[in-house]
């Protein structure tokens, strides 16, 4: 039995590569000290992996922004505007990561996504007929070289070709705009056996290819295209041993042509599924095919009971033999934190909870020498602290758990239907035809990061840190009546993050100091760890909202996070289910909800930005997650009056999948991400609404906020244009994309003078 990991986080122990990335960026360093710091980062990860006990060493993980533009990139998917926009190779795909605008260039960035129901984003492959498919690089070449000769026995890893193809999307070069992408996979198919050629002639024995896609319903759609592919690879390049990982979730049917796929080894999630244990040993013990078993969870940040997962290794060595069987994280590891060594403030008790990547990779290890060798000493230590972890989560907290269970039909409705609120509304916030608004967020300036990390350290007393916050708050609030908006935000400088903010409010989480998980690119978060039953003690955030709109006439509108995106972006506990949770959390936010309308605000925001992240990937599972989001939702937002005006806001959603459930929220405005998606997600919206449903005005954004490029009134303008049209005039709401806080200041206040532009000439000409 030997040891794997899939992946490993890419930031480096003190954020190496995220800050050369940002200095690199504002040209403060060279590229040349761009790659030293990556290559470092590389063979100190490497060094970690091996040093943990794993026998296979991940290489071609390290990406300096995504994975998956990585393998855009090395097979040549490259928009033909990048492709010939003159830039240096390097720049040209920071170009399609995060735009370009210098020196005459004027390039978006192209568009993100999420990575199946992970907070991750990726760079969505932009696909077409005519795509000259080609090693464009060989990075995943140099990657594994580079280890070897740094004495690492390295697995490169690669982004399987029908997943990377289904991950993208529809080119606007292509002929066919129904093309389904994956129909592409012949012709790029010849590609990898060129570079799994060029990977076995510099010495990798295995390579691990990603289909994580096998984990979903629409993977049996394309099992011939998997069969030829994977028969084509084992034909032209029998020399080379290939994983083939999948993770995230469970085969289920797919299993029936997986197991008969020519692929030397399967991996398999066997945390998020350990029930396909038996079907998968039960399909492939008669070849001679190599089981990956995922024992070790890539995706939470709790300890792993080895005890119990080394019974599973166990079983499988003993049906298929110990030499066919390796011990492995369920999936990469990129969405764990980098040590635990990093924290320094969580008590040992609970620290002692936790595993995060380096840790995890010694637990793939023990449970391989475990099986090796029938015990190891670690197991006892291991099996101490889940017991400990398990004590304490059996402290449950009445007063929440009854407030769940006694849930009524009326906590989750608000007091009339949207058609008696409108006009309520109407009279209170009197707002213009297509008023203007921002998500939330204004940028997060260096000097608010570092006040409030000189509040932290105690350098500054909470006095003199609330002047300043309420200096900034001012700041935020003359801006945009400057800029003349309509409804005006404070801003949040007071908040780290949409969710940490909050995690760090309420009772029954647990923080970090340097648990940081990547979001995109060199973008970071630190997911609050819910550790116990969530409740409110103090209100959160009426101090702050109540300042801001005492600073302006205009409409303040209060800001929270909703109860289905604290829980998707925080770390969940694993003893009671994921609904449980996201019913806690509504309540929580029920009574700041009630607490602001009584404060005085009128207009009051909860995002529910990682609804559709949430979902599960497999349809059998939609009804149980969607019921509780939608109903913790109403819970959270249904005990104000008619005339508070309840918004949401969405990004990053395919809303086909969940618009009913959109819908069933009753909000009375929803904000979604548009402005990458062209007229395809509005034409979701129309006509799918109940004539009863709330939401009736929507703000489909109209820039990118994840790029310093300053779109003009006029190019704004047509977007709004084209929204009036889909949707008509009376229902739109102007904004952003989404929330501002990555921005420069002086590209906001661009950015926004140009939409207030496109919206009063919209006033005029399309009234
Ligand atoms: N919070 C959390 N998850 C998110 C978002 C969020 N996922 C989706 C989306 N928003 C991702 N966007 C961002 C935008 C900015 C940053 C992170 C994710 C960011 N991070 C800082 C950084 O990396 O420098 C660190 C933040 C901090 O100082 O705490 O700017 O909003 N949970
Ligand atoms: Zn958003």
């Amino acid at each position: 039995t030997s040891s794997s990991v899939l992946g490993f986080p890419r930031i480096g122990p003190q954020r190496e590569v995220k800050k050369a990335l940002e200095a690199y960026w504002s040209d403060k360093i060279n590229v040349d000290e761009l790659l030293k710091v990556s290559k470092e980062q590389r063979l100190h990860t490497y060094e970690i992996i091996k040093s943990q006990g794993i026998d296979y060493i991940p290489t071609g993980t390290f990406t300096l922004y995504d994975h998956v533009l990585d393998f855009s990139n090395t097979f040549n998917i490259i928009p033909e505007a990048y492709a010939k926009s003159g830039l240096n190779p390097l720049d040209t795909f920071f170009a399609m990561a995060r735009g370009h605008q210098k020196n005459g260039v004027d390039l978006p960035a192209t568009e993100m996504k999420k990575w199946f129901d992970s907070n991750y984003h990726y760079l969505v492959p932009e696909l077409h007929e005519a795509v000259d498919f080609k090693l464009n690089d060989t990075k995943p070449v140099d990657d594994f070289v580079e280890a070897k000769e740094a004495g690492y026995k390295g697995r490169p890893v690669l982004v399987g070709p029908i997943t990377l193809l289904w991950l993208g999307k529809v080119a606007k070069e292509a002929k066919n705009p129904n093309l389904d992408p994956v129909s592409l996979v012949s012709k790029l198919a010849p590609v990898y056996v060129e570079l799994l050629k060029k990977l076995h002639a510099a010495g990798a024995e295995w390579v691990q290819i990603d289909e994580p896609i096998l984990c979903l319903d629409v993977a049996e759609k394309y099992a011939s295209e998997f069969k030829s592919t994977y028969e084509q690879f084992a034909k032209e390049v029998p020399q080379i041993k290939t994983l083939l990982t999948t993770y995230f979730g469970r085969l289920d049917s797919n299993l029936n042509f997986v197991k008969d796929l020519p692929v030397s080894g399967l991996h398999v999630d066997l945390d998020r599924a350990p029930q396909q244990v038996d079907d998968v040993v039960a399909a492939l013990k008669s070849s001679d095919k190599v089981i990956s078993l995922g024992l070790v969870s890539g995706r939470n940040i709790w300890k792993t009971d080895l005890t119990a997962r080394l019974e599973v290794a166990k079983k499988v060595a003993a049906a298929v033999g110990a030499e066919r069987v390796q011990v492995a994280t369920s999936s990469s590891l990129l969405h764990t934190p980098y040590t635990i060594k990093n924290e320094n403030k969580l008590s040992p008790e609970v620290l002692d909870w936790f595993s995060f990547a380096t840790e995890k990779c010694a637990e793939v290890a023990t449970l391989a020498n475990a099986v090796n060798s029938g015990s190891s000493p670690a197991l006892e230590a291991n099996a101490k602290s889940i017991k400990a972890r398990r004590d304490y989560e059996k402290n449950s907290n009445p007063a929440v758990r009854n407030r769940v269970s006694g849930r009524k039909p009326e906590d989750s409705k608000r007091k009339s239907p949207f058609s008696v609120r409108k006009q309520a509304q109407e009279e209170r916030l009197k707002l213009p035809l297509f008023p203007t608004t921002t998500i939330g967020s204004f940028p997060q300036t260096k000097e608010i990061r570092t006040q409030r990390a000189r509040f932290n350290k105690k350098e500054i007393s909470q006095e003199e840190y609330e002047k300043f916050i309420e200096k900034e708050i001012q700041h935020v609030v003359k801006l945009q009546e400057d800029l003349d908006l309509d409804v005006l935000v404070h801003g949040e400088p007071e908040r780290n993050d949409m969710v940490q903010y909050f995690g760090e409010q309420l009772e029954g989480f647990a923080f970090t100091q340097n648990a940081w998980v990547q979001s995109f690119g060199s973008r970071y978060v630190r997911p609050p760890i819910i550790v116990g039953d969530v409740s409110r003690p103090h209100p959160m955030t009426i101090r702050w909202s109540k300042f801001a709109q005492a600073q302006t006439k205009r409409v303040m509108k209060g800001m929270l996070t909703g109860p289905c995106t604290i829980m998707a972006w925080s770390f969940p506990r694993a003893d009671i289910s994921r609904e449980e949770q996201m019913y806690q959390l509504a309540f929580a936010l029920r009574d700041e909800v009630v607490d602001l309308e009584n404060a005085g605000i009128v207009a009051i925001q909860v995002d529910e930005p990682a609804i559709r992240e949430g979902l599960p990937l497999r349809h059998a599972d939609w009804d149980t997650y969607l019921t509780a989001a939608v109903e913790s939702y109403r819970i959270a937002t249904s005990g104000v009056t008619d005339a508070c005006s309840i918004q949401s806001h969405y990004c990053y959603s395919d809303f086909n999948d969940i618009i009913e459930h959109v819908w069933a929220c009753d909000s009375d405005v929803i904000s979604v991400e548009n402005s990458k998606s062209d007229a395809k997600l509005l034409k979701v919206f129309v006509g799918s609404k109940p004539s009863d449903a709330g939401c009736n005005f929507i703000g489909p954004g109209i820039f990118d906020i994840h790029s310093p490029r300053v779109p003009t009134a006029e190019e704004q303008y047509q977007k709004l244009s084209k929204i009036v049209e889909a949707i008509g005039k009376d229902k739109v709401w102007v904004n952003p994309d989404c929330g501002l806080k990555t921005r420069q200041e002086s590209e906001v206040k661009s950015q926004l003078a140009n939409l207030v532009n496109a919206a009063k000439r919209a006033r005029k000409e399309l009234a």
